[in-house]
Formats: structure tokens, C-alpha cells, sequence
């Protein structure tokens, strides 16, 4: 079904049943215009045929079988790619401005970019003439979960640099909520609640801060505190917050809904380098998700920024955390699909650890000390960041220094732990170049098939053509199907992917065309309901003399705008809003007006608008900026600014 349009048939039916020709005179037909038809032409005229390389074969035609979603890193955007092919199917403006949609620009989009914002930073960003950054680092994207599996609702992800988070509707495609974390200074690891569904998404502050961060103890590090933050998935509101001794980077959860997990590497609390590398030791959080709560519901926590925050500093001896022990400078923590263990990256020791959750049960409970929730520690090889699992047993550890993804097995780490004489070392795979996070297909849920990993790469050096000082990092598809690691496919990124995750396409379902009641146009309708007009039927002009503000309603059909003319008086608010009231697959137009910094996408059945100051005298054009039509160019209009 998801392939389909309203009108039953789309470009895909059109190449796969070679009806061709007279099925695009059809479709055609039916939508009243030549423009999709005309461009299936041309894809229909390419001959079917398989790859001839030995690489990813997914053929001219045909459809990947996995989704891979990849956080676009300083980029602030979310990238979808179809794997295997490695091919990129979209972007997804996150915390970016993004020219071709309009993201940041329309009010819908602004409002999702500012609304969620602390009081204190939307006055900051007021006095710069802003409502919300223009930029964000994206690091960790993660799909929602229904007991353990991903459920296809949303893509949350992080952002490191103005300390946010966001969501994704995975139905449309598109960011539906931002919010800044209080009291945290830049969120980096970035996991969700696995059972019995998300629930939690659970946010790592990297920095200490003073808290409340307002010019005190600027000069005392030491009393700088970390916290780890826990928002309401559903609702995107904080839930809840623990102050933490040391810093967080990357977390995790269980497949119980019992603990989070986090990995820090600045247990010195140190503010440089030499410092935050002193010890020999850090450690990793372990956070009582009940224990965190019932205290909360109980009223123990003490509000900071609108925010209940309970202490679970080391000193504090509180039931909420564990510190255990960890080589220097850990990176992530990942759970394993088996849902009884996790990995711990030693970055700066070359070993990873296993911790077994039920060894924590216990540990909670008072009977073992921190040590014995290590159950291996096997030596993988220089810099472990990542590690990922084919739910074959196997874990997968990126070596940043060795720049190899490792293979070895966890259950013979755990023999070899106890003293056994087994290697769980299976294969070491030379990657290229300086491998960050890694993943493979479905491997943080319960349904981890063990088909194709990624390993990104934060250089590409030599591997591409030379494009000037600046290269793209490379990310690389390894098949991990057969006993043997096998490199199959070099991918160029753009700065700069940290993580991915490969979702199987069973689990993803978007639609093919807006819905007009979307709750993403609710504000559009309720003001077309305040001026007497209906959106999708109104071509008219709404002018408040007193506030001069000016409202222009039109819609689009390819290829026209329902309104080819508008005047205002110089110096008037204008807002544009435009609804596109085609229902053909795939026929998004835009709104263009020249020389006004104005821009919007506007999707099948879809209403989008646009604010700004008719500031400048004379004849301005609007112009639809997708290609939608053989007469697209056409599609056009005049806004006439009179003194
Ligand atoms: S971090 Cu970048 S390679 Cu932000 Cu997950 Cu490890
Ligand atoms: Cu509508 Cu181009
Ligand atoms: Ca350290």
C-alpha cells in the first residue's frame, strides 16, 4: 500500500508493470495535468539491470531493504539513506536553516524551533534579533521502541552544541518538536527507553556546569555539577533530572525499563585536558529508573529551572546510581540485543567491558560490590569508541587508533574472563580511515538480523577524488552476514555523521500525502477560521488597517497559484499562506518571492506559511521553486508593494 497514491497508481506501478507510455497518459489523465507523468518518462526509459559490481546490488528500480538513519552531525540535520545501496534518499532539516523547504523560515517551523525554548535563552537570542539558533551538531539518532523492537513512530536526536533535543514524525518525515534541556550545558549521549516503550529518552549533559549557571562559583570547578536528564518522549517535557558526580558522554538503556547507563570520562572533574586525563580510572553511571522516580513522585526532589532534580552524586550515597570503575576514559555503553549485557568502550585503554544487568539487580540490592558486575573485559585492540551486535552472540567494537572494526564473541569474553584459555577475538577488519560509532542492521533492538554494519569513518583521505582541503568522512557498509567480515561499499558523508542506525523497511511507514487536518496545520486553520475563509478554497486578501497586518490565502495546482496578483502597502506584515490542494503522489510545490528572503515547501495537501515586511516598493514575482509540472515555470505570481 505505501507506495501508493490516491490514485491508485504511481510512478513504481508505472515502471515495474511496463505499461509505460499509456499508463502515464493515464495517471496524467487522472490528475488533470502531464508534470509526474513526464517525469516517469524519463525514469521509465532507463532499462532495468543488475549492478555489475561486487558491491551492495540493489539495481536500477528496485527498493533497498533496510532504512539508515544518519545524524548529519555540525550539519543539524537527519539524512535518510537506503541501505544497502548506501543511496541518500532525503534530508530532514533538524536545528539547520535549510533553503530548499524553507525550514526556519516558515512559521510552522520557527515556532517548532522556538517554542520549547528556557525563558532565559529566548531573551539571549531576542537581543541578537533571533527566535531560535541557526545551527546544531547532531550526534545520536534513535527510534522509538514498543518492548524492545522499533515501532516506527519517531526519531529523536541530540543536539551537542545549544543543548537540544529533537523529534521526528517518522509518518511525515519531518521535525515536530525541539526542546532545550535546562540546567544541562550540551547534550551529547542520547538513548531511549526500550520497555515497555519509549517513554524515557534519556540525555547525557557532557559539560559541568555551576548550577544554576548565572555568573556564581564561575572560579570552582569543583562545585561545576553533571546531569543526567530523562524527557517525556510523548509530550517532549522534562520528566526528570539527576545530578551526577563527573561528567556523561554516550548512554544506554536496558531491555527491562529498570536502568539507564552512562559513560563518563571526566570522573577528575577536571576543565582541561591534562586534567580530564589524570586518573587511571573513570567510570560509568548506573541510573535506578524506579528508584529516580518513586522519589520524584514522593516529593523529594528539589525543582531547579522548573525541572525536579534528585542527587545521585557519588558523595550523596542515594539509591539512584552506581559508580563502577572504568579504565580511563570510556566512550559508549551499548546494550546488547541478548538484553542481559552491556558493552563499555575503554577509548584510552584498549579493552572493552561486559556488565551484566542482572548482576546489578544485585548489585542495587547490596549483595556484590561494584567490581562484580563485570563479567569481561576482553582486549580488542587501540581507541574502542563503539560497539554494535548481529544477535548471533557476536559484538562488533570500532578501534579508532587500529582504525579495524573487531569481531569477537561475548560469550567466550566471559569464559575467557573467568580464566578460561579461549580467544574471543574472531576477525579484525582494516577500515578507512579512524573509525567513530558503528552499527548494523536493527542491532539495538531484540530484532538484531546481523545482515550489514557501517562503520563511520572520520576520514576519507585518499579514498575519494580530491575536492580541496575539506574531504568528506566515508562511511563504510561491511556485510557481516557469513562468518567473515566483508567491506562492500565506500560512502562519502558530509560533516559529519557520528552515528547512524539501520532500521528494517517493515518497520517505517510514511505516508505518501499530508493529511489537511495534520495538528502540524492546526494554527493555519484556526486563523483561516478567524477571518471567514476556508484553506484550499480561499484566494483573498485579509487587511487589518489598524495593525497593517495582511493576510494573503491562496492554493496551488499544478501549474498555477490560485491567486496571480496581490498588492500591499509598503511597510505592511505580510503573511503568505498557501495550501496545496493537489493529491498526486510526489507533487510538492513551493512558494518563492523574490528578493525577500522567502521560501517554503508545500507538500501534497499540505498548507505552510510565511511571515515578512513588505518593505520595498515596486513589483515582486512569487514563483513555485519545485519543479512540479512541464509548465512549472509558469507558475507564477506578482506581489505589487504600492507607497
Ligand atoms: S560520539 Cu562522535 S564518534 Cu558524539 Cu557518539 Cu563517538
Ligand atoms: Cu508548482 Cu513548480
Ligand atoms: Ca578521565
Amino acid at each position: 500500500m505505501s507506495d501508493h497514491g490516491k490514485q491508485g497508481i504511481t510512478r513504481r506501478d508505472v515502471l515495474e508493470t511496463g505499461i509505460k507510455v499509456a499508463a502515464i497518459g493515464g495517471l496524467a489523465g487522472m490528475a488533470g495535468r502531464v508534470a509526474t507523468g513526464g517525469v516517469a518518462l524519463t525514469a521509465a526509459a532507463v532499462p532495468a539491470m543488475a549492478l555489475a559490481s561486487g558491491q551492495a546490488d540493489v539495481p536500477p528500480g528496485q527498493l533497498d531493504e533496510y532504512y539508515g538513519f544518519w545524524s548529519g552531525g555540525h550539519s543539524g540535520e537527519v539524512r535518510v539513506l537506503g541501505i544497502p545501496s548506501m543511496r541518500e534518499l532525503m534530508r530532514i532539516p533538524v536545528f539547520n536553516r535549510e533553503s530548499a523547504t524553507g525550514w526556519g523560515l516558515t512559521n510552522e517551523s520557527r515556532k517548532i524551533l522556538s517554542e520549547n525554548l528556557t525563558p532565559e535563552t529566548r531573551e539571549f537570542l531576542a537581543k541578537q534579533g533571533l527566535v531560535t539558533y541557526d545551527h546544531g551538531d547532531t550526534h545520536h539518532p534513535r527510534m522509538s521502541y514498543t518492548d524492545g523492537s522499533y515501532d516506527g513512530r519517531y526519531l529523536y536526536i541530540n543536539d551537542k552544541s545549544n543543548t537540544r533535543i529533537a523529534r521526528i514524525r517518522i509518518d511525515i518525515m519531518k521535525t515536530d518538536k525541539v526542546l532545550e534541556i535546562p540546567n544541562a550545558h550540551a547534550i551529547h549521549g542520547l538513548r531511549l527507553q526500550r520497555y515497555p516503550k519509549t517513554g524515557y529518552v534519556f540525555c547525557n549533559s557532557e559539560m559541568r556546569t555551576p548550577l544554576p549557571n548565572d555568573g556564581r562559583d564561575m572560579n570552582d570547578p569543583k562545585k561545576y555539577v553533571g546531569i543526567f536528564s530523562a524527557v517525556d518522549g510523548e509530550t517532549m517535557k522534562m520528566a526528570w533530572q539527576v545530578k551526577i558526580s563527573g561528567n556523561l558522554d554516550n548512554c544506554d538503556a536496558d531491555y527491562q525499563g529498570k536502568y539507564a547507563i552512562s559513560t563518563c570520562y571526566n570522573s577528575e572533574e577536571g576543565i582541561n585536558l591534562a586534567e580530564m586525563t589524570a586518573s587511571p580510572a573513570d567510570h560509568v553511571v548506573i541510573f535506578n529508573i524506579k528508584a529516580i522516580e518513586a522519589a520524584v513522585k514522593a516529593g523529594q526532589a528539589e525543582m531547579i529551572g522548573g525541572v525536579p532534580v534528585v542527587d545521585g552524586r557519588k558523595d550523596a550515597k542515594s539509591p539512584f546510581t552506581r559508580y563502577i570503575p572504568i579504565a580511563n576514559n570510556p566512550h559508549d555503553a551499548n546494550a546488547a540485543p541478548d538484553g542481559k549485557h552491556v558493552i563499555v568502550s575503554g577509548k584510552l585503554s584498549p579493552t572493552v567491558y561486559v556488565i551484566a544487568w542482572d548482576k546489578v539487580d544485585e548489585l542495587f540490592a547490596g549483595r556484590i560490590t561494584e567490581k562484580d558486575v563485570i563479567v569481561a573485559n576482553p582486549e580488542v585492540g587501540l581507541g574502542p569508541l563503539h560497539t554494535t551486535f548481529d544477535g548471533r552472540g557476536n559484538a562488533y567494537t570500532s578501534v579508532f587508533l587500529d582504525s579495524q572494526i573487531v569481531k569477537w564473541n561475548i560469550a567466550d569474553a566471559i569464559r575467557q574472563y573467568r580464566g578460561e584459555q579461549v580467544n574471543p577475538i574472531r576477525q579484525k577488519l582494516d577500515v578507512h580511515y579512524q573509525v567513530g560509532h558503528t552499527n548494523a542492521s536493527m542491532a539495538e533492538t531484540k530484532d538484531a538480523d546481523g545482515k550489514w554494519l557501517v562503520a563511520l569513518c572520520k576520514f576519507s583521505k585518499d579514498r575519494f577524488l580530491n575536492v580541496g582541503p575539506l574531504k568528506p568522512e566515508n562511511d563504510q557498509l561491511i556485510d557481516i552476514s557469513g562468518d567473515e567480515m566483508k567491506l562492500v561499499h565506500d560512502g562519502p558523508t558530509f560533516a559529519e555523521p557520528h552515528d547512524a542506525i539501520i532500521v528494517h523497511k517493515s518497520k517505517v511507514n510514511p505516508v505518501e500525502i499530508y493529511s489537511m487536518t495534520d495538528p502540524l496545520f492546526a494554527d493555519l486553520h484556526a486563523q483561516a477560521k478567524r477571518d471567514g475563509v476556508e484553506l484550499g478554497k480561499a484566494s483573498t486578501v485579509i487587511r487589518d488597517d489598524k495593525t497593517r497586518q495582511v493576510r494573503v490565502y491562496m492554493h496551488s495546482q499544478a501549474p498555477d497559484f490560485s491567486l496571480t496578483e496581490f498588492s500591499v502597502k509598503q511597510g505592511d506584515e505580510v503573511t503568505v499562506i498557501v495550501t496545496n490542494i493537489d493529491d498526486v503522489v510526489d507533487l510538492t510545490h513551493g512558494f518563492t518571492l523574490v528578493g525577500h528572503n522567502v521560501c517554503m515547501e508545500i507538500g501534497p495537501q499540505a498548507t505552510a506559511s510565511v511571515t515578512f515586511k513588505a518593505d520595498r516598493l515596486g513589483v515582486w514575482y512569487y514563483y513555485c521553486q519545485w519543479f512540479c509540472h512541464a509548465l512549472h515555470m509558469e507558475m507564477q505570481g506578482r506581489m505589487l508593494v504600492e507607497a
